[in-house]
């Protein structure tokens, strides 16, 4: 039987001292976050996810953001290089976790790589060049995985952290934008839905077949998602986005037969 595992980090203490690029600081309610943290790990167990723990890491800041350390595709996981040295201790982490299931490849410097750049929609792989992610990045991204038969388009990104804040996969080749932040016309062969302007940090929504886990307060995009039959699931993540994080940066996402 196919096993569908999601592996996450609970929040630690020291969140708080999170990196943050496009936002200013607020104070970030821990309990809170552990609790939207508990919501969202229940809604993947309810989509039939096997939720699997990594160990708390307190002395880590940004170590609930799970996906930014590794592209997990069907064959492969491609350990990542966070552009930053605090991220970059969150690696061992995540080669542990992975490389029971997948075969690990590297990114090596000058290349650095954060797995909320990547949208992947089917064989392809839009990535964003933004401040956490540089060329050489994308060429060694490309060159592990173009033999799998993967494409790479490099998308660049300014208004936001990582591509992924402002634009996901939704299914059937559709793409979730906030066009404010990211370059819509760059999915190329895809559908794109925006956001709803008022609504900027919807865009980031995690796609578990014909459901969407999405940051709760953004009735309108949501009712667009449904209008295009999609399940929603709306899961708080208001100290999340304080941290610059949100839906997908939660969790990394494979299926193991
Ligand atoms: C950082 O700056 O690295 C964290 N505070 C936020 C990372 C969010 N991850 C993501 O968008 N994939």
């Amino acid at each position: 039987m196919t096993r569908h595992i999601a592996f996450v980090r609970r929040p630690g203490a020291s969140i708080g001292d999170c990196l943050l690029t496009h936002r200013d600081r607020e104070g970030i309610d821990l309990d809170l976050a552990r609790r939207q943290h508990a919501a969202y790990r229940e809604a993947l167990s309810r989509l039939g996810r096997e939720v699997i723990e990594l160990e708390e890491a307190d002395e880590h800041p940004d170590a609930v953001f799970v996906e930014d350390p590794v592209v997990a595709l069907d064959e492969i996981a491609v350990i990542a290089r966070p552009a930053t040295e605090s991220r970059r201790r969150e690696i061992p982490s995540l080669e542990a976790a992975l490389g029971p299931y997948r075969e690990l490849a590297h990114i090596a410097a000058p290349g650095t790589l954060e797995g909320g750049d990547v949208v992947r929609v089917g064989r392809r792989l839009f990535v964003g060049l933004s401040s956490r992610t540089n060329q050489a990045g994308i060429d060694q991204l490309r060159a592990h995985i173009a033999p799998l038969g993967y494409e790479v388009h490099a998308v660049p990104v300014t208004g936001c952290l990582h591509l992924k804040t402002g634009a996901s996969h939704i299914g059937h080749g559709r793409v979730l934008v906030n066009r404010d932040w990211v370059d819509a016309d760059a999915f190329v062969g895809c559908e794109t839905i925006d956001v709803d302007p008022s609504e900027a940090w919807s865009a980031n929504a995690v796609l578990l077949g014909e459901h969407v886990i999405v940051p709760a307060g953004a009735a309108k995009t949501c009712a667009r998602l449904r209008a295009l039959g999609l399940n929603v699931h709306e899961v708080g993540l208001s100290e999340m986005q304080k941290a610059e994080g949100s839906a997908t940066c939660l969790s990394v996402l494979i299926s193991v037969e």
